[in-house]
């Protein structure tokens, strides 16, 4: 897990963290849309993905709900993360990358600067015309993604105008609570942080599952990005997160509203395909060696998402 300093990569394992050993994400610094600079047209753009990483895992679910499979092709790196990065490989679940046929994630952002500083993070959307990352940085890429629902299904909207404030509000509100939250428990340097993490994330799931009593969806029968954004970091929690990043005060089977949201959204048309579990346990468990030395991938826990809603 290195990082780029004016181009040179630098490939050191680098938790980034704060003075009081708190993990610190970086933001992401490929910002552009669909628009002028670049319309959208079928098969320009491709998507770089992890099965593994949940911001990825965003991207995948709204480009399976909107339908957007054949316009938008995809690559999925190996769920191993080395020294070298994200890197591209024949395994199972895996698609090489067919734009340049390269072996790594990384050399995408020295194409599109060859003086880039900073970490080499999937998703990447990748203009093939211009040769340049369009996106990296999976909130606006499904905002992008939605805005194509005219292309192949008018009738399914994600951000609806009418709960697109309250949408906005709920992902801003959990992201650094609990989608981050996560990796800020399981990267902690410091006794102090990780309790802050760990609090902070209990305290936002006790409220989701407070709220998600009377409602179906976050905000109300329809279901909008903002729990997308929440199902993925969701689904990941027990099978990872309670045991690899210690968020173990509670499970969600524990809770039984966001449990039954997990599975109503895992068993949405078009989202289990998106799912890929052997990859998200062989990534955290065999990458993170600082965290889990052995790198010895767990067999359990047993968890039926198609059980009852
Ligand atoms: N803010 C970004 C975060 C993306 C991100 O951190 N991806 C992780 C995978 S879970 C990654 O590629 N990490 C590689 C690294 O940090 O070197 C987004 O939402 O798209």
């Amino acid at each position: 897990m290195g990082h780029f300093i004016q181009g040179v990569w630098h490939p050191e394992d680098h938790f980034p963290s704060d003075q009081k050993g708190a993990f610190q994400r970086a933001a992401s610094q490929f910002r552009h849309s669909f628009g002028e600079q670049f319309p959208f047209e079928p098969g320009r753009y491709h998507l770089y993905v992890s099965h593994a990483c949940p911001w990825c895992h965003r991207t995948m679910i709204v480009r399976s709900l909107l339908g957007l499979e054949d316009v938008i092709p995809v690559s999925v790196v190996d769920p191993l993360m080395t020294e070298e990065g994200w890197h591209f490989s024949e395994g199972e679940g895996c698609i090489p990358d067919p734009v340049f046929g390269l072996e790594f994630i990384r050399e995408l952002y020295v194409k599109a600067d060859p003086s880039y500083t900073g970490r080499c993070t999937v998703p990447i959307l990748w203009d093939i015309q211009t040769g340049t990352i369009v996106s990296n940085e999976s909130s606006e890429i499904i905002r992008m993604f939605n805005g194509l629902r005219d292309h192949k299904k008018p009738s399914v909207d994600l951000a609806p105008p009418e709960l697109l404030a309250e949408s906005d509000a709920w992902r801003d509100r959990f992201y650094n609570s609990v989608n981050n939250g996560v990796y800020r428990c399981g990267f902690s340097r410091s006794q102090e942080a990780y309790d802050e993490a760990v609090q902070e994330l209990f305290v936002m799931l006790d409220e989701l599952e407070a709220h998600l009593a009377e409602r179906r969806f976050l905000c109300g029968d329809r279901m909008t990005e903002a729990d997308i954004c929440l199902f993925v970091t969701l689904l990941r929690f027990d099978p990872v997160y309670v045991t690899h990043f210690k968020c173990n005060l509670r499970r969600i089977v524990d809770m039984p509203n966001l449990w039954r949201f997990t599975r109503d959204v895992f068993q949405w048309p078009g989202v289990a395909e998106t799912c890929d579990l052997r990859h998200i346990k062989e990534h955290y468990f065999r990458s993170h060696r600082s965290v889990n030395p052995s790198g010895v991938v767990p067999a359990g826990p047993e968890i039926d998402f198609w059980g009852l809603i």
